[in-house]
């Protein structure tokens, strides 16, 4: 962390604790750069955002909707392009069916989409949803069905013929024109499925939206054989990659495929990004590439310099408690004061690479937001302690995070957690055909509609929570998710890349003799360190703890 940073966080921190409060509302970020002479004045320092319109992937929003902060008025501005007309959420739900044990209704749906879905549709779809949340579930089944172990019951198909491969492989064909034409190779965002990329197509796109198809792309790639779609989508994560910053080493939210200037220049780890880092690390998980790690470990290391304010342990020390901020790309200035609900998935990948500590600090703060509102904003301003953005569309990633930290400390605080957000799902979310997504998290009014991630992650991750006996847990099979949730086995035939030889960068690529260390930057700690008398003792200390609520206005 930048040392002039520190100084103003806990300058701020001061200033309104005077009034009993943390970050409580007053002088606003930008006042204060722009009082100590710093820039600050750039687009996004007023609450409510950096001001330009991102399409964050998975945030609900069409691409020509104006600004959200600039139009919210209580108005449906959560509707999204994502739904294809091809029955996306009976697609994207197929594996909670397996992981859920439900053998019978796994076959029906399975048989259902076999017999009913067809990808030859006049469908003008965007290219990141279909790869994660149909795409990755199509191979998901596939694997599930096709395990010679079967480590989730019966979940063959009779007479499987490879169907769903075939499905996944004919929709991975009918992205790839989002490929061509471009000159960084960082893809276009949305494909028409019988036409390819619309002619009066963006050339914008954001950082996720592009850099995090490699996983389902390698996947494909490695069961077929075929180097084509793996080799697109890492030569889309290489390119941006390459656009990242000289000075900080951050990469924007929005870029442009054509000239790769940075149309976005947010740095963050929600919307518009969150994805991207994930998916390194999890490309690293399951293909073993060291390249993959590599570029992790540098991501990681730049976030903890630049984006992560506050005390430098968790656990322990002065100073207000540990937020990953929206920053400038190029400067690690502050862009804004809000975080955004996707942002809370960020816990879980320090899970994943063992810092432990730092998930949970993290982790406390979404989840008293959660307490607050029964459900997480859209987007969260920590300044004003409100809501900037209201709407909750039943997203998982708290649930997500939480699981993970529950299998990382086995703290039964995690399975309290699990509860509230389930209590309050059924409070607040329930409808008579299903769950709904809230309109807003204070007035709790809600929308007729719920997103396919739902059932392929939130209800996943919260069953998996509260099953300590699921395969998953107990089958000695090594699982990883997709960012959409879905399960995959980390298996051996991942592994083996037999088409280095036309992979960009292959020189180096294939020195994967030489492990590359996974490398937490800032290590405070990792699992084996989260001591066994702590298990039952709340996961930070009570005082921290409050510390949190008071920030954002519960006490
Ligand atoms: C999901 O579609 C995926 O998790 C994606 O990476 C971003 N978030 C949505 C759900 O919130």
């Amino acid at each position: 962390m930048a040392v002039g940073d520190r100084e103003w966080l806990l300058g701020l921190g001061m200033a309104v604790e005077d009034r009993g409060r943390l970050w409580g509302p007053g002088m606003i970020a930008g006042d204060r750069e722009r009082e100590r002479g710093g820039p600050g004045t750039g687009p996004g320092v007023s609450p409510g955002g950096s001001g330009r319109a991102q399409p964050p992937p998975g945030a609900a929003r069409p691409r020509d909707i104006p600004p959200l902060y600039e139009s919210w008025s209580g108005s449906n501005l959560n509707i999204n392009d994502v739904l294809g007309n091809y029955s996306l959420t009976l697609i994207d739900a197929l594996d909670t069916l397996a992981v859920m044990g439900n053998s019978s209704e796994f076959q029906k749906a399975v048989k259902l989409v076999i017999d009913t879905v067809s990808f030859d549709k006049d469908s003008t779809v965007q290219v990141f949803e279909a790869t994660i949340r149909v795409l990755g579930s199509l191979l998901s089944a596939h694997i599930i069905i096709t395990d010679s172990k079967q480590p989730f019951g019966d979940m063959t198909i009779k007479d499987y013929d490879n169907e769903l491969l075939h499905l996944a492989h004919d929709l991975a064909v009918r992205l790839l024109p989002a490929f061509e034409n471009t000159k960084t190779g960082i893809p276009y965002p949305r494909v028409n499925l019988k036409k390819g990329v619309p002619p009066d197509s963006h050339n914008e796109t954001c950082t996720a939206g592009a850099g995090s198809l490699l996983v389902e792309f390698g996947i494909l790639s490695r069961l077929l054989g075929d180097s084509t779609f793996e080799w697109v989508a890492r030569r889309a994560v290489k390119a941006l990659w390459s656009l990242r910053s000289n000075n900080t080493g951050l990469l924007g939210n929005v870029v442009n495929i054509q000239t790769g200037h940075w149309v976005g220049k947010q740095s963050g780890l929600g919307a518009g990004s969150d994805s991207f880092y994930e998916y390194l690390l999890k490309s690293y998980i399951l293909f073993g590439e060291k390249e993959d790690l590599e570029m992790f470990n540098a991501a990681y290391q730049n976030i903890q310099n630049h984006l992560r304010r506050g005390r430098e342990a968790c656990n322990e020390g002065e100073g207000d408690p540990p937020l990953y901020v929206n920053v400038n790309m190029y400067t690690g200035q502050l862009m804004n004061t809000w975080i955004d609900s996707l942002q809370a998935f960020f816990p879980g990948l320090q899970v994943l690479i063992g810092d432990v500590e730092d998930a949970i600090c993290l982790h406390a703060f979404y989840y008293a937001i959660w307490k607050r509102y029964g459900a997480l904003p859209e987007r969260y301003n920590w300044q004003l302690q409100a809501p900037d953005v209201p709407f909750y569309p039943l997203r998982p990633e708290l649930v997500e995070s939480t699981y993970l930290l529950y299998q990382a400390t086995k703290n039964p605080f995690y399975l309290h957690v699990g509860m509230d957000i389930l209590q309050s799902l059924e409070k607040y979310t329930k409808a008579k055909c299903g769950y709904a997504t809230l309109h807003h998290v204070v007035e709790k009014t809600k929308e007729d509609r719920m997103e396919s991630f739902f059932l392929s992650e939130t209800c996943k991750y919260l069953y998996l929570l509260f099953d300590e006996e699921n395969p998953v847990h107990k089958s000695g099979n090594k699982f990883m998710f997709t960012t959409e949730g879905h399960i995959v086995s980390v298996d051996e035939r991942f592994r083996n890349s037999l088409w280095e030889d036309i992979l960009p960068g292959e020189e180096e690529s294939s020195q994967k003799s030489k492990p590359t260390e996974l490398k937490a930057a800032n290590f405070s700690s990792n699992c084996n360190r989260v001591p066994d008398e702590r298990r039952y003792l709340l996961p930070l200390k009570s005082n921290y703890m409050r510390q949190i609520d008071r920030m954002v206005g519960l006490i």
